[in-house]
Order: C-alpha cells, then sequence, then structure tokens
C-alpha cells in the first residue's frame, strides 16, 4: 500500500521531467516541451506554478471550474462516495445518486428537458445528442429524417458528429470524411464590430436554415445543432432575435433544435441556462463541464420529456434495450456525487447570481481595451468574454499565441485560440482581480508587435 497522496510531490524538480510519453491535447507540443508552463497546485481562482508562482485563473480552468479550485465541501462529496460505492455497472444496473441527480437537473432546465441521459465530456454529450435525435425520428415513424445541420465556427468536440457538425476548419481538416452535414453561416459580422452584449444585426442568418430545406426539404433533415454562445470560436455571441427565429424555423419545420450549452450551462450565461437567460427553448440541451465544476468528467444530454417518452414504446418486449447506446463510465457514482455537491455549492453561493452580476463588469472592462494596439474586435456574453487581434503576415493565430505567453509569465492563465483571447473567470471573481488581470492584458498587447 503506497502512503496517502504518493504521487504528489510538492519537491519534484519538473525540470527532471520526461517529457517525451505524453501527447497532449491541442497543444503546440514542440513549444510547450521546449519551454513547459507546468501549474502544481490549485486553490480558489489561481493556479501554482512550478516556479512558486500563484497565477490568476481566467477561463476557470477550460470553462469548466466556475466555482473555483479546491473546494471543500466538492472535494469530500468525491471522497466520501469513494469508501462507499466506487463504481456500479451502467449497464442494466444502477445506483440511487444518478436518480436522484437526474432529477435535480431536470428541475434546473426550461421547459420540460428533464430527461436525462449521462457521458462523460462535451464531446461525448454532442454526439449521443445528435444519435438520440436520429432515433427519436425512427421511434416516430420518419426514419428519413436524418441531415444534422451545424454552423460555421460551432465547436461541438472532436467525436466524429460534433467534429462534422463543428464548423472550425483547423479541426477537421486532418481528419477526412465524417459525418455528412450542413452549416449554417457564421453570425459574426464585421458591422457588429466591438458590440456589447447581443449585437443588433444577424437575425436574418438564422434564414439561411430556410435556404437548407429548401434543398434538402425538412422531411430528411433530424437536427440542427448550435451553441447560443460559441466559446471555442472566439465567443461568438448570438445577435438580438436569431436564435428566436431558429426556433421558429424548426418548430415550423419539425427539426429538432440542440443546444450545446457545455460551456453556457450552470451558471457561465448568468443564469442555470442561455436557452432560460434568453428565453429561447430548444428541444434538448447538452452539458458538461460546470456540472461537475470539473472534477471529474461527466455530461449529460437533457431531453424534454417526450422525445424521451417516443423510445419506451410498448412494441417493444420488456426485456428489449430502447437505445442501444453509452457508456461504461456513463453516470459514474464519483462523477454523479461530484454533481451533486457542484449543484449544492453553487446553490448556497448563489454563484448563477453572481456570475450574471461580474457580467456587467466584465462587459466594461474588456470593452474599456477598445483601441488598444491589434485589437480588431471585443465580444461578450454573461460571464464571457473575447479579444479578436489582427493577424500578422496573414497569421491570425500568433498575435494571440504570443499574449498568452506574455500574460502567463506576468502570473495570469489565458487561454488563447484561432485570433481570440478568451476570458471566462470564475463567477465570484472580485473586482480587483478582473481589473488587474485586464489592466494587464492592455499593457500586453501594447507590448507586441
Ligand atoms: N461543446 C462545446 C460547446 C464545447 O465548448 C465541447 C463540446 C467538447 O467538450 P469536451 O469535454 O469533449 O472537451 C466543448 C469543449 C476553449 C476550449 O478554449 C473549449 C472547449 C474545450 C477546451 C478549450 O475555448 N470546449
Amino acid at each position: 500500500m503506497g502512503e496517502i497522496g504518493q504521487y504528489w510531490n510538492p519537491l519534484l524538480d519538473t525540470s527532471k521531467l520526461n517529457l517525451d510519453a505524453h501527447w497532449m491535447p491541442f497543444t503546440a507540443s514542440r513549444a510547450f516541451k521546449a519551454s513547459p508552463r507546468m501549474i502544481v497546485g490549485g486553490d480558489g481562482h489561481y493556479f501554482t506554478t512550478d516556479d512558486g508562482r500563484r497565477v490568476f485563473d481566467s477561463l476557470s480552468g477550460l470553462w469548466c471550474t466556475g466555482a473555483g479550485h479546491n473546494i471543500a465541501p466538492i472535494n469530500e462529496a468525491i471522497a466520501a462516495q469513494l469508501s462507499k460505492l466506487d463504481f456500479a455497472p451502467s449497464f442494466q444496473f444502477g445506483h440511487p445518486l444518478s436518480f436522484q441527480l437526474a432529477e435535480r437537473l431536470g428541475e434546473l432546465m426550461p421547459g420540460k428537458l428533464n430527461r436525462v441521459f449521462f457521458t462523460n465530456s462535451g464531446s461525448e454529450t454532442a454526439d449521443t445528442s445528435l444519435k438520440i435525435a436520429r432515433a427519436y425520428w425512427r421511434a416516430v415513424g420518419r426514419p428519413e429524417k436524418t441531415k444534422l445541420i451545424g454552423r460555421a465556427k460551432g465547436y461541438h468536440g472532436v467525436n466524429f458528429g460534433g467534429m462534422s457538425l463543428g464548423g472550425i476548419g483547423p479541426n477537421r481538416k486532418q481528419f477526412g470524411l465524417g459525418v455528412e452535414a450542413d452549416h449554417l453561416p457564421s453570425t459574426l459580422l464585421p458591422e457588429n464590430a466591438f458590440a456589447q452584449g447581443m449585437p443588433q444585426y444577424g437575425e436574418h442568418l438564422a434564414n439561411y436554415l430556410e435556404h437548407i430545406i429548401a434543398v434538402n426539404d425538412a422531411s430528411n433533415i433530424a437536427a440542427v445543432l448550435v451553441e447560443p454562445m460559441s466559446g471555442s470560436g472566439g465567443v461568438v455571441v448570438p445577435p438580438q432575435g436569431y436564435l428566436e427565429r431558429l426556433r421558429e424555423i424548426c418548430t415550423q419545420h419539425e427539426i429538432l433544435l440542440i443546444f450545446d450549452e457545455v460551456i453556457t450551462g450552470l451558471g457561465r450565461s448568468g443564469a442555470a441556462t442561455a436557452a432560460e437567460k434568453l428565453n429561447v427553448i430548444p428541444d434538448i440541451i447538452n452539458l458538461a463541464k460546470q456540472l461537475t465544476n470539473g472534477l471529474i468528467p461527466m455530461g449529460a444530454v437533457m431531453l424534454r420529456e417526450d422525445i424521451h417518452a417516443a423510445f419506451m414504446s410498448d412494441d417493444l418486449p420488456a426485456h428489449g434495450i430502447e437505445l442501444p447506446h453509452g457508456y461504461t463510465y456513463s453516470a459514474h457514482p464519483i462523477a454523479a456525487a461530484a454533481a451533486m455537491a457542484t449543484l449544492d455549492y453553487m446553490e448556497d453561493r448563489n454563484l448563477f447570481a453572481q456570475a450574471n452580476d461580474r457580467a456587467e463588469l466584465l462587459q466594461r472592462l474588456i470593452h474599456d481595451l477598445k483601441g488598444t494596439r491589434n485589437v480588431v474586435d471585443i465580444r461578450n456574453f454573461g460571464l464571457a468574454g473575447a479579444i479578436q487581434l489582427a493577424p500578422r503576415d496573414s497569421d491570425p493565430t500568433v498575435r494571440p499565441y504570443e499574449a498568452g505567453i506574455a500574460l502567463w509569465q506576468k502570473d495570469n492563465y489565458v487561454r488563447w485560440g484561432g485570433d481570440t483571447l478568451q476570458f471566462g473567470p470564475p463567477f465570484d471573481s472580485t473586482d480587483a482581480e478582473l481589473e488587474q488581470l485586464f489592466v494587464q492584458v492592455g499593457e500586453v498587447l501594447e507590448s507586441i508587435d
């Protein structure tokens, strides 16, 4: 038996680590391994680096630790669960916690989206929602409704379905044929540059769905999958009226509307969901990330009651499996305990409301950077924001990269991706933390050619 914490050695000399074996996700590996950025601790709104610096976590990990790091009640719930039930088979058997969690998540959703299929990530959630959408149309006797629609600049993870409906070219180009899908145009319009919150123009872009319907016929289309706000695309904010119009067209043509709320869900939008915040109710909502405060991988597809009911037909024998889909770790008891404790903690601290309150400050501070060197657009939605930088020598990704590295050296973890810097700070960030962050972002941007 090893000692508790046997793998945790705060005195480890990270410069002696062999970095060869681990192929890192979405990482410029050669640059990282030449000059590693090692995180060895996390507490509250800060990381600790291997050289002992405290670094502000301005993206809540990867948009997932909005409640902060090292939250005692969540840690304790996970620890307690480990000694009670560490694993239960997810196929054909159950454990009570997943049913309690499912009911509770349903209560947090708008409309009647109170049936839950559990997954382990945002990517699995995307693919699960698409499979359920197709299977639903078969279940109601319309098996020809299979076509799937995504959107340019959308991100739904990296599995084949999510990749195919996603619309970020570099994430697709190395991987060949995916699932057949059409794409709505991105809602980024030059006339909306520097719009604060939801931009005024662009509702008409939803009408492109009518064009797709004209080409394919609605009788062949299963679902439209969009993020209410695209995080990875660089905080692409829905124009006023746009989501309402998508909803209208989907309803009119009997097409399922799926909101990917992996980032916007559970607090980031300033409410439980962006759907609730904007009062546009889709048929399916995808969750992950904030569900367990990022501690244990977990995702959830939230479905309207009648979509689920369509599968529970008496035509199938009692031992028949209604949906041959699921994961070994679906509704894992440790993840379920982490999710329950996260929901408790966020409720006790009113964290959705705090995020909503902080959103106003973020909007002011980030838009104060208009006019800063190389800044070509600034966007924000809920407690999320992005600063878009001009390309250098036709490479749009180089300035965000240089800015991210410089900010890291100034004790700020800031996410760079594509042509933007992205911000999604903890829900209860203080005024001083956000003020200091954006002052330093401004200084760094002025220092970059
Ligand atoms: N859907 C959405 C909307 C996402 O943002 C996924 C699905 C996939 O989730 P998983 O858990 O499979 O990674 C995501 C993930 C960034 C960033 O910097 C965004 C994500 C992941 C990592 C970084 O914008 N989004």
